[in-house]
Formats: C-alpha cells, structure tokens, sequence
C-alpha cells in the first residue's frame, strides 16, 4: 500500500528550465522581454496577429528541439512505479512530459504543437509556422488557426477534471512554478482545503510558499529526482 493513494503534480516553467526553454518572469523571463498584453492575450491577438504568431513560431522550434531532462524523467518514472494514482498537470505548453512519458497528462495552458481553427473549433497538430494565411486542416477555412494555448482572460482546458482530482488527492506537489498565475495559484489551497499534504519543488520559495507544508529549494533536475525516490521507497 502506497503512503499517498491520489497524487496531483502541478508543473511549470521552471521544471523546462534546465532543457533550455525560458520561464516567464524574472530577470531573464519572456515577460520582461516581450508585452503579455500584446502576445498572450486574445485582444493582442485581434489587434496584431503576425506579431502572436512571429512570437509563437519562434518558441515552436525552440520546444521541437527540446529534450525532456531528469526532472520530465523522474516523474515519469514515478507514474510507472508507484502504486497509487499520479495525475501530472503542467501549465507547460511544451512537450517534455510525453517526451519522458509521462501518460496521465493534462496541459491545462494547451499544447504549442497544436493550432486551433477558430472557425470549426478542431485542434490539430502543428509543427511548423503558423501564419494569418494557414489553412485549416479540418474544415479547409484559410487564416482562422491561432497557436492552441490559453491565453489571459480565457478558461484553462481540463478545469472540472483537475478540479475533481484536487478534492480528491492527499499529496499535492507543486513544481517549478512562481504561483503567480491563477487557478493554477489557487490549486494548493483548494487541494489543502480538502486535507491534502503539499509539497512545494521551487528554485526559490514561490507567491504562495507558506501554503505548502514541506518545501525543497534547487533546481528541478536536482530535487525532483531526489523526492521522486522518496517517494518510491516509501511504497
Ligand atoms: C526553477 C528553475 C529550475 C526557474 N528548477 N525551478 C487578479 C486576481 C486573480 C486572478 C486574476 C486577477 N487578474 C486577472 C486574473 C486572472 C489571470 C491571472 O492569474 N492573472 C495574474 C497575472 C494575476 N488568469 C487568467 O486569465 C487565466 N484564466 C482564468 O483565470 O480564467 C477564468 C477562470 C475562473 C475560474 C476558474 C478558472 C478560470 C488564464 C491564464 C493563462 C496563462 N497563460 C500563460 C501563457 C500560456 C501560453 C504561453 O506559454 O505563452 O501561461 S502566462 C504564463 O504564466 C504561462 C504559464 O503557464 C503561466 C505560469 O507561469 P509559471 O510556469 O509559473 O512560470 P514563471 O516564470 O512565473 O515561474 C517559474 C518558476 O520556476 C519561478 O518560481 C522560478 O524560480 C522557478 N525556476 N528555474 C526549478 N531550474
């Protein structure tokens, strides 16, 4: 029998940190480099869409190139070994957890191999640049596909699910994020409400650190490793 029977992990930028993909804030973040109210949101994208797609095209080859690091490992490895359930949720809209292999996945900020048709509301896969003229795969309507992630101001994918497996988890961990952005900020407090343990896996101590009861402080592809064994020793 397992220590935790539901485990929900919460993943963000910081654990693609160490593959080479940017995190958002701080000194070197996207955000200080580029406008979010003009790139990740979908005013910015009405007012100026070659500007969104240049943005995003340039992240998509980044993310086609990108390997999967010892953190995207361990917590795959994880999901195979351990006897309880494990749900990964990453606010991450790169591939690194399947490319680990990861399987019981939700992106809930969408997935940037993606694109959806905003006139037949398909998502389809997409590799390559995405442009005001791109064709719609599904329903063959030209210059309707954006970059399938979510921006400002819309609803996360997968919110009832998540919602559901944080009522119902006793172990929460939240990885690699600034606990800045919400619902994903909230999730902690909701699955403590509901008595879980939370574990907080950060660089440094995250927005929301004195939510959590127990915090490791290091780089993900250090500590993630190390609390995945502990993890697996304790079954
Ligand atoms: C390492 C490391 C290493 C570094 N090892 N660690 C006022 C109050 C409350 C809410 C709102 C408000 N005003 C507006 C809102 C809502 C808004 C919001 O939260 N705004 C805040 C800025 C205040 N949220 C929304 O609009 C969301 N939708 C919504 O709320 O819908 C309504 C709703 C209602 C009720 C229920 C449900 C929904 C949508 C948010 C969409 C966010 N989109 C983005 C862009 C996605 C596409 C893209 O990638 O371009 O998602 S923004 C960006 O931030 C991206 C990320 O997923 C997200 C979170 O960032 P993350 O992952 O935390 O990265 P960083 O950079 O912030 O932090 C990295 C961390 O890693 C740091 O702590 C480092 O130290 C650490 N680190 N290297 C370990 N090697």
């Amino acid at each position: 029998m397992a220590d935790f029977e539901n485990i929900v992990i919460l993943t963000g930028a910081g654990l693609s940190a160490e593959s080479g993909l940017g995190t958002f804030r701080g000194k070197d973040g996207l955000w200080t480099n580029y406008d979010l109210n003009e790139v990740a949101t979908p005013e910015g994208f009405a007012r100026n869409p070659k500007k969104v797609h240049d943005f995003y095209n340039l992240r998509r080859k980044g993310v086609k190139h990108a390997q999967a690091n010892a953190a995207h490992n361990a917590l795959a490895k994880l999901e195979r070994d351990y006897l309880g359930r494990i749900l990964v949720v990453t606010q991450n809209i790169d591939a690194l957890h399947q490319k680990a292999g990861s399987k019981n996945l939700r992106h809930m900020h969408g997935e940037l191999l993606k694109a959806l048709c905003q006139k037949c509301d398909n998502r389809v896969e997409w590799v390559t640049d995405l442009s005001t003229s791109s064709q719609c795969p599904s329903c063959g309507e030209k210059g309707c596909l954006r970059p399938d992630v979510v921006w400002f101001g819309e609803m996360p994918y997968h919110m009832e699910e998540i919602v559901t497996a944080l009522e119902n988890c006793d172990l929460f961990i939240s990885i690699g994020t600034s606990g800045t952005v919400y619902p994903a900020a909230g999730f902690v407090e909701q699955a403590r409400q509901n008595g879980a343990h939370a574990v907080e896996l950060n660089l440094e101590p995250s927005d929301g650190t004195s939510s959590f009861n127990e915090h490791f402080h290091g780089p993900a592809t250090e500590i993630v490793p190390k609390y995945v064994e502990r993890l697996l020793i304790s079954v």
